[in-house]
C-alpha cells in the first residue's frame, strides 16, 4: 500500500485507516494524508508534507535498530531522557512519562544543535528561551537540565521528583531551579508566555541593538495547550506581530487524558496556524534529520513558526505507547523493561553511562562560545548603556522615578482636581513613562477607556519594535500571560489594561503572575457600580474579593490622584504583580496636603482624624473614600467624632506591624466599612483587629448591580453618606 487518503483531517485524528500494521519509524511511504490538498504550499514556501509516522491506533513496533544506525549518538541521548522520565515517575509513583518519551528526540535535536544556552550562566540575558508549555511533561525539562549540566538539577533532585522540598515539582515551577523559564502546568499558559518573551526580545533588541539582544523563544506545546482558548489569543497575536523568532514545537501525538484526541477535537492545527499568519511544517518527531532540518528552517523564517511533530506518546512502551495509559501514570515494571529493551538500553534505574553524559554536557559548548561572543558585543556599548542594560535586566526602577512621582503628588495636592482614577493613572504614567524607558504598555482594546497610552508612546509593531505600546486586541488572557512572559524575560516592565470585570478572562494568567512573583501591572478600570449604564455584566462586585483572596498580589484601590500616583510607584518598584482598580467616574482629591512619604505604602492610614471625641471609624477604599468623608461631616455635625481610614491596599496594611495597625484601628469606636463591592474579606478590618461584631457595619453591594447612571445606582443601592452615618449611629 503506497498511499492513504484521509478526509481532510489532521493525521492524529485519523488513526482508524489502514496503515501498514507495522510501520518502521524511518520508513516513509509516499503517504498523502490531506485529501485534496496534498502538496499544497503554505506561506513561506513550506509544503505540508506527510509525516512518516502516522496513526495512533496502529501498533507500531519501535524500529530502534534503524534509529540507532541513523544517528546512534542522538538516539542514545534521547533514550537517556526517556529512561530518566520513566524512572523518576516510577520512583514517585506519580507523574507523566508519556510526553517526555514522545518528545525526547525533538528536545535532543533542539538542545544539541539549535538552542542557545549555557548551563554555566542560566540567566545570561541573551540566551534562547525554552518553554515547556506542556508542563505535565516536566520530567523532560528536568532531564534536559540535569544532563546538560545545570547546577541546580542534580541526580538527587531527579530521584526526588515530586517530593516535598525538591526542585523537581510536579510541574515546572519558576524559581525552583535555574533553567526553568516559567511556571507551566495550566495548559496553554507557556505558549502565551512565550509570545510575551518574543515581544520583550524584540523590544530589547530595538533598544540595545540586535547584537546585544538576539535570541529565539522555543516552546513545546501539547494537544492540550492548543485546545485551550488562550492559544487562539496567543497565536493570533504572535501572527499579527510577526514574531519571527518564536518557534512552537507541537507534540502531535493524538492522545490526551481521556483517550484519542478525536474524541473531542478535529482541528487541522497546521491549517489553523497558517491561517493565523504562521510558517508551518509537519514532520516526523522521531526522525532526527527531519527535526534538525525543520529547526534550522524555523530560524530563518520571517514569521513565527509551528512545527507539528508527529510523535508516539510513551515511545517504546510495549503496550502503553500510543495510548492515554502512557499520559499520566507510572508505566509499571514490565512496560519499563520492555521500553528499555526496545531502546537497547541496558542500564539500571537512573543510571546514565558516562559517554552519554559526556555527549549531553558537550551540547553546552555552543552556548558557552555564543556567550563569550555576546560579552564582546555588550562590552562595545558605552559604560552608561551597559549600566542601563544591567539595570533593566535586574528589574531595578530608575532613580528618577521617585522624584517624578513626588512632583506629581505635590502638583495634584495643590491643584486638587476632580478626576477619575483611570485618568489619574494616565497622569501618573505620563510622569513615569518618560523616565522609565523599559515600560511597555497596552490594553485589550480599551485604550481610550483604560487611559493606558500616554503621549509620546509609539506603537510596538512589525516595523517599529522600539514602540512601547502594544495593541493586544480583545485578548485579555493572552495579554496577561504575555505580560508574564515579558516580565520573566526581563528588561521590560509591562502594564496592560482592561475592565476590572474582565479580570475573569485574564485570571488564569494573573494567578501565575502571583505564583511567580512577577512585576506585572494590571490597569483595571471601571472598578465598581460607578461605571453606570453598562450594567451588571460590567460591574465587578466580587472581583476585589477574589483578587484579595489570591496570595502575593497587591490590589490597589486608590481614592484619588495622589493615591493613584503612590500605587503606581509601589507597583513598579515591587517584585509582585499589582492590580490597580480604577474608577470611570470623577473623584475629588482627598489628599489635599502634600506628603513626600508614600502613605499608600502602609496599605491604610488615617486620612482624616475625628474632630469630636472619636465614636466611629469609617474605613473605605477608592471611590467610597469621598463618601466616608461626607459621612464623617454628617456625624461631626451631631457632635460625634469620626475618623476616616483610607485603605488603598489591604495586603500592604496586613503586612504592617501590629503597633501600626493598632494605631490606625484602635479599640473602642464603632466601625463601618464602605466599598461598592461585596463584603467578603472586610470582616478582618471590621470585627477583627480589636473590633467586635456588635460594633461593625458594612455599606456595599449584595447583588450584581444594575444599569443606570452612576449617581442613581449609588442612591439605589444605598451607598451614600447618609446611609453610612445612619449605620454608624445605629451601632453606637
Ligand atoms: C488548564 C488545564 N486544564 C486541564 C489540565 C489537566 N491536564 C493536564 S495534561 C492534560 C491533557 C493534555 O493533553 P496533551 O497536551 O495532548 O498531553 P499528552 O497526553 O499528549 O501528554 C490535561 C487535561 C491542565 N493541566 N491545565
Ligand atoms: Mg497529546
Amino acid at each position: 500500500m503506497n498511499s492513504v487518503q484521509i478526509g481532510g483531517l489532521a493525521a492524529g485524528v485519523a488513526g482508524f485507516l489502514s496503515y501498514p500494521a507495522i510501520l518502521g519509524l524511518t520508513h516513509r511511504p509516499p503517504i498523502s494524508i490531506f485529501a485534496g490538498i496534498s502538496g499544497r504550499q503554505y506561506p513561506g514556501g513550506a509544503s505540508r508534507r506527510a509525516p512518516a509516522v502516522l496513526g495512533n491506533r496502529v501498533n507500531i513496533q519501535v524500529n530502534s535498530q534503524t534509529m540507532k544506525t541513523t544517528d546512534p549518538r542522538r538516539f542514545a541521548m534521547a533514550n537517556a531522557l526517556r529512561v530518566l522520565a520513566m524512572d523518576a515517575v516510577e520512583a514517585a509513583q506519580s507523574g507523566h512519562p508519556g510526553m517526555p518519551m514522545g518528545m525526547a528526540d525533538v528536545a535532543t535535536v533542539l538542545f544539541d544543535s539549535h538552542l542557545k544556552f549555557d548551563p554555566a550562566a542560566p540567566d545570561w540575558p541573551d540566551r534562547d528561551r525554552f518553554v515547556l508549555s506542556a508542563g505535565h511533561g516536566s520530567m523532560l525539562l528536568y532531564g534536559l537540565l540535569h544532563l546538560t549540566g545545570y547546577g541546580d538539577m542534580t541526580l538527587d533532585q531527579i530521584k526526588n521528583f515530586r517530593q516535598l522540598g525538591s526542585r523537581t515539582a510536579g510541574h515546572p515551577e519558576y524559581g525552583h531551579a535555574r533553567g526553568i523559564e516559567t511556571t507551566t502546568g495550566p495548559l496553554g499558559q507557556g505558549l502565551a508566555n512565550a509570545v510575551g518573551m518574543a515581544i520583550a526580545e524584540q523590544s530589547m533588541a530595538a533598544r540595545f541593538g540586535p547584537k546585544v539582544v538576539d535570541h529565539h523563544t522555543w516552546v513545546i506545546t501539547g494537544d492540550g495547550c492548543l485546545m485551550e482558548g488562550i492559544s487562539q489569543e496567543a497565536i493570533t497575536l504572535a501572527g499579527r506581530q510577526q514574531l519571527a523568532k518564536l518557534v512552537v514545537l507541537w507534540d502531535d501525538n493524538g492522545i490526551s487524558i481521556d483517550g484519542e484526541l478525536s474524541l473531542s477535537d478535529a482541528t487541522d492545527q497546521v491549517a489553523r496556524f497558517a491561517a493565523c499568519g504562521w510558517e508551518v511544517r509537519a514532520i516526523d518527531g522521531h526522525d532526527v534529520a527531519e527535526i534538525d532540518a525543520a529547526l534550522g528552517w524555523a530560524k530563518s523564517n520571517k514569521r513565527p513558526t509551528l512545527i507539528a511533530c508527529k510523535t508516539h506518546i510513551g515511545f517504546g512502551a510495549p503496550t502503553k505507547q500510543d495510548t492515554a495509559k502512557a499520559h499520566g501514570a507510572p508505566l509499571g515494571a514490565d512496560e519499563i523493561a520492555g521500553a528499555r529493551a526496545a531502546y537497547g538500553w541496558e542500564h539500571g534505574p537512573f543510571e546514565i553511562p558516562e559517554a552519554i553524559r559526556a555527549d549531553w554536557r558537550g551540547t553546552a559548548a555552543r552556548g558557552a562560545a555564543a556567550r563569550a561572543e555576546w560579552q564582546v558585543w555588550l562590552g562595545n556599548l558605552s559604560n552608561a548603556r551597559q549600566a542601563e542594560f544591567a539595570r533593566v535586566v535586574a528589574g531595578e526602577p530608575p532613580k528618577k522615578l521617585a522624584g517624578a512621582i513626588r512632583a506629581l503628588k505635590r502638583q495634584v495636592s495643590a491643584e486638587q482636581p476632580t478626576v477619575a482614577t483611570r485618568k489619574a493613572s494616565e497622569m501618573a504614567l505620563s510622569a513615569i513613562n518618560p523616565v522609565m524607558p523599559e515600560t511597555i504598555g497596552g490594553s485589550a482594546d480599551l485604550t481610550g477607556s483604560n487611559n493606558t497610552r500616554t503621549a509620546g508612546l509609539e506603537t510596538f509593531d512589525v516595523g517599529s519594535r522600539g514602540g512601547r505600546y502594544v495593541y493586544y486586541g480583545i485578548r485579555e488572557h493572552a495579554m496577561a500571560a504575555a505580560m508574564n512572559g515579558m516580565a520573566l524575560h526581563g528588561g521590560v516592565a509591562p502594564y496592560g489594561g482592561t475592565f476590572l470585570c474582565f479580570t475573569d478572562y485574564a485570571r488564569g494568567a494573573m494567578r501565575l503572575s502571583a505564583i511567580m512573583g512577577q512585576r506585572v501591572v494590571y490597569v483595571m478600570t471601571h472598578d465598581g457600580i460607578g461605571l453606570g449604564q453598562d450594567g451588571p455584566t460590567h460591574q465587578p462586585v466580587e472581583h476585589l474579593a477574589m483578587l484579595r483572596a489570591t496570595p502575593n498580589i497587591n490590589v490597589f484601590r486608590p481614592a484619588d490622584a495622589v493615591e493613584t500616583a503612590e500605587a503606581w510607584e509601589i507597583a513598579l518598584t515591587s517584585r509582585a504583580p499589582s492590580v490597580l482598580a480604577l474608577t470611570r467616574q470623577g473623584l475629588p482629591t482627598v489628599r489635599t496636603k502634600h506628603t513626600n512619604r508614600n502613605l499608600t505604602a502602609r496599605g491604610a492610614y488615617v486620612l482624616a482624624e475625628a474632630d469630636h471625641k472619636r465614636r466611629a471609624i469609617l474605613l473605605a477604599t477608592g471611590s467610597e473614600v469621598a463618601i466616608a468623608m461626607e459621612a464623617k461631616a454628617l456625624l461631626e455635625r451631631r457632635g460625634l467624632g469620626a475618623r476616616v481610614v483610607s485603605m488603598p491596599c489591604w495586603e500592604l496594611f496586613a503586612a504592617q506591624d501590629e503597633a501600626y495597625r493598632r494605631k490606625v484601628l484602635p479599640v473602642g469606636a464603632v466601625r463601618v466599612g464602605i466599598e461598592a463591592a461585596v463584603r467578603q474579606g472586610w470582616d478582618r478590618w471590621l470585627m477583627g483587629e480589636r473590633g467586635t461584631e456588635k460594633k461593625a457595619g458594612f455599606v456595599g453591594m449584595e447583588s450584581f448591580g444594575a444599569s443606570a447612571p452612576a449617581e442613581a445606582l449609588y442612591q439605589h443601592f444605598g451607598i451614600t453618606a447618609e446611609a453610612v452615618a445612619e449605620k454608624a449611629l445605629a451601632l453606637m
